[in-house]
């Protein structure tokens, strides 16, 4: 592979400032709001205020006489016109039964199953016509109890059933490892550590709602959706293969500018069904722009799991064997990967750092009268690093060892290493991680800031988090082997234009994360061009051939590798071109720095001028060399990329509030060759915040009817600047081994690293107060409450 070469090439590892930054800076952004389509309608959607109730009547009757009324749908206008919302990923129960998956309706038909659920769709000339007229709607309900939290489904005793196909609300029952193997290794334990745990329910909060624009062509019998989405050629086969019918062909998806999706906005929503669906039947262009408190109630949300977790160790505090339960909280519906997170994302990934040589682990998926959840920054990785750098820190305080410890006993040193739950970890020096981020954290100078904090009255710990997470999602030898309908590969196009600039064409789309400037930076890099020499072009199927989007930390090693395949293959007809151009053969040819050399001699001429004569032949062998340099690759990995890193926090605790202050962070990561370190490190503030934001104050709250308690930013708290203090990073770097980037995914480190060294930290403060066990979000009250139970205790 070309990986230590690649990472010595100009432009790579170089901090280059933003090519996208002009435009957003300068208020040029083109947002799917931006945009207006003549003949344009707008719509708004009648939710359901009930989260479980029958629907017993839709009256639009008096709606649809309402001013500038052009159309209203309700579930029975569409029924049997479409299909419901597709599942991506099929999980089989342990005796090899498949899964529940029920209909998920686009509009609800007969039932609604939380508040939020789509009951009908009302488009009129303005927006405010369009609510005036939903307002009118007069749907009747038969209110049923609902089940809300996870921990009452898995009881099995609410006596609610949400779907008939699912009679005791169960999708499905997951496991993996040797369970006779591990519970073999807890009988010979020195010692067991038990934990149990919840991981809070988050709304993914991007800046920019949901928006969507359907429009139709009667002339062309084409379809236009444009949308706020993170994948739009999946968007597109989803919708038209398994809702609608269509030939893909004559639909056309565009997600201009992308103001953040986290995951939010990786799925195909009811929304886009419907306003693709009802641009033809009214014949006008239909747009609809989510509000805030929209997002919080049908964007899916993140993270919900209850969990039991045990460790088994020798005397001294060597791993023998890992036991999980988990509880996942899946909502009223499956959304496209949501039944993935919590198995084959989140499972998987228990082993983290350590050489744990027995691991067993049973998933329990649970239907409630919820907003769907399905991927949050990390999906399933969080969840997982949450609940093992949980259970590592209390198995050492347990032991009476040293959090570093306890790690360092337990850290896997020799790959590739074959872990006991199905990934095989190329390459990582977690000793390296551990030993960096102790020095940059100044660990040694912990006890005199611990002591100058208790004088002033207050209290100080430090937490650990050694995390590790697969990205370049996903190989689809083990994405099909796993239960998914579809590998995940990517494409990407390298358009050479006459004069030697470059377009490039990638599937990866890019909605914050800076692809324009960094794969230009790959390009550039390969070809020995300027960087300005290059644009990339992502997020319209009808000018990239093809991709499966943005999400899993995937686009540089798995976009980035398909551009690396498309470059082979300029590389090697140019070659054939230079040599024609030399009047060498082809095999004496080298391309470096930007020139074709005819090996051995100082013959040479530059890239911009093959470029030139691929397109304005001159005495050009036509029968043996097509003009024109356009390549087109796709690239399928062979395995993950594993991240992985070692997190320090430190936390101050006011002892008469409770209030935490995160005062010191230290990140040191292990990104494999980085291509921006200014862009990846704004990639890891951002996991930092948002996963810091977990572990303090974002929690998603539902009332035991399934009323959402946190509907707005009053409620739901969301991190500022001012909550942070200036984050101390670093890396590391062993290259992946496997694509030719040597590149490992940064997108979500962030955030699944972060909040169990938060929540460590304060447990380590905690302590000297009988604090054992605290659950997210470290909120002042929680905190102030803990205190008090935990001093009572004492
Ligand atoms: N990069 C690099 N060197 C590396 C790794 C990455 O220079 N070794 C660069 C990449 O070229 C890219 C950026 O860092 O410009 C992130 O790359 P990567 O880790 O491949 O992640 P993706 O581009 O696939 O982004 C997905 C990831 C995910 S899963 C979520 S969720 C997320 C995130 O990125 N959502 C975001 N970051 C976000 N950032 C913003 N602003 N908005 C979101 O919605």
């Amino acid at each position: 592979m070309g990986a230590p070469d690649f990472a010595g090439l100009p432009h790579i590892g170089e901090a280059l400032k933003r090519k996208e930054d002009y435009r957003f800076l300068t208020g040029a952004g083109q947002y799917t709001d931006d945009i207006d389509l003549a003949n344009q309608t707008h719509c708004i959607f009648v939710r359901s205020p009930h989260a479980h109730a029958t629907i017993k009547s839709v009256d639009i009757a008096a709606a649809s006489k309402m001013p500038g009324v052009v159309g209203i749908f309700s579930g029975k206008d569409i029924e049997g016109k479409m299909g419901g919302l597709p599942c991506g990923w099929l999980i089989n129960n342990p005796d090899g039964t498949p899964m529940k998956e029920p209909m998920h309706p686009i509009l609800a038909i007969n039932k609604v199953r939380y508040v939020g659920d789509h009951v009908a769709m009302v488009v009129a000339e303005t927006v405010e016509q369009a609510k005036n007229a939903a307002e009118a709607v007069v749907v009747d309900y038969d209110v049923h109890p609902a089940l809300v939290s996870v921990a009452d489904a898995a009881k099995k005793q609410s006596g609610v059933t949400l779907h008939a196909e699912a009679p005791d609300n169960q999708c499905y029952k997951w496991a993996i490892g040797d369970k006779a193997a591990v519970d073999a290794a807890f009988q010979n334990a020195a010692h067991v550590t038990k934990l149990d745990l919840v991981n809070n329910r988050l709304v993914p909060n991007p800046m920019e709602p949901r928006v969507a624009i359907g429009s139709y062509s009667r002339a062309n019998e084409e379809y236009v959706l444009y949308v706020s989405n993170q994948n739009p050629h999946v968007e597109r086969l989803l919708m038209t293969a398994f809702v609608l019918g269509l030939p893909e062909h004559k639909v056309r998806v565009i997600a201009p500018d992308v103001g953040g999706g986290f995951g939010s906005k990786i799925y195909l929503y009811a929304e886009d069904v419907c306003l693709t669906w009802a641009s033809k039947q009214l014949n006008r262009s239909i747009k609809w722009t989510g509000e805030r408190s929209e997002c919080f109630l049908s964007d899916a949300h993140g993270r919900d799991h209850v969990s039991h977790a045990e460790m088994a160790m020798d005397a001294q505090g060597k791993f023998l064997a890992l036991r999980v339960h988990t509880d996942a909280n899946l909502g009223a519906y499956l959304s496209t990967f949501s039944t993935a997170v919590p198995t084959i994302l989140y499972a998987t990934l228990l082993a983290g750092q350590y050489t744990t040589p027995q691991i067993y682990v049973e998933v329990d998926a649970w239907f409630t009268n919820t907003a769907p959840v399905d991927a949050y920054r990390g999906a399933g990785r969080p969840e997982a690093t949450y609940l093992l750098e949980r259970l590592v820190s209390r198995c050492a305080w347990e032991m009476n060892l040293g959090q570093d410890e306890i790690r360092k006993r337990n850290f896997i040193t020799a790959f590739p290493y074959q872990t006991p739950v199905a990934l095989q970890y190329d390459t990582g020096d977690f000793h390296a991680c551990m030993d960096k981020s102790k020095q940059l954290a100044d660990v040694a100078g912990f006890a005199a800031r611990k002591s100058a904090s208790e004088a002033q009255g207050k209290l100080r710990g430090m937490g650990y988090s050694s995390y590790i997470e697969a990205c370049g999602i996903a190989p689809s030898n083990i994405a099909g082997a796993l239960g998914a309908r579809a590998g995940l590969f990517e494409c990407g196009e390298i358009r050479v234009h006459p004069t030697g600039s470059v377009t490039v064409f990638t599937g990866s789309h890019s909605h914050g994360q800076g692809h324009e400037t960094t794969f230009a930076q790959v390009v550039a890099a390969r070809l020995g061009i300027a960087v300005e020499a290059v644009d990339v072009v992502h997020g319209d199927t009808g000018r990239v051939p093809f991709g499966m989007g943005t999400y899993g930390s995937r686009s540089i090693s798995v976009g980035g590798a398909a551009i690396m395949k498309a470059l082979d293959k300029i590389e090697a007809k140019a070659k054939k071109i230079a040599a024609h151009l030399l009047e060498a053969s082809d095999a004496d040819i080298e391309f470096a720095n930007g020139e074709f050399t005819v090996k051995g001699t100082d013959k040479k001429i530059p890239f911009g001028q093959v470029a030139l004569t691929a397109y304005v032949p001159h005495n050009y062998p036509l029968d043996k060399l097509e003009p024109g340099l356009n390549e087109t690759a796709f690239y399928d990995p062979t395995n993950f990329t594993f991240p992985g890193g070692t997190y320090i926090c430190e936390v101050e605790i006011d002892k008469q509030t409770g209030e935490v202050r995160v005062d010191r962070f230290t990140a040191v990561d292990d990104f494999g060759t980085i291509i921006n370190p200014m862009i990846v490190e704004g990639q890891v503030h951002g996991g930092l915040v948002q996963g810091i934001g977990q572990a303090l104050m974002e929690n998603c709250v539902y009332d035991s009817e399934g009323q959402l308690l946190t509907g707005s930013f009053m409620d739901y708290a969301m991190p500022r600047a001012e909550d942070f203090p200036m984050f101390k990073l670093d890396t590391v770097c062993t290259p992946c081994t496997h694509n030719p980037l040597g590149t490992k995914g940064c997108g979500e480190a962030g955030a699944i690293g972060s909040p169990p060294a938060v929540i460590n930290a304060v447990l380590d403060a905690l302590a000297p107060l009988g604090v054992k066990d605290f659950d997210m979000p470290a909120s002042p009250h929680r905190v102030w409450e803990a205190m008090q139970k935990g001093s009572a205790s004492t």
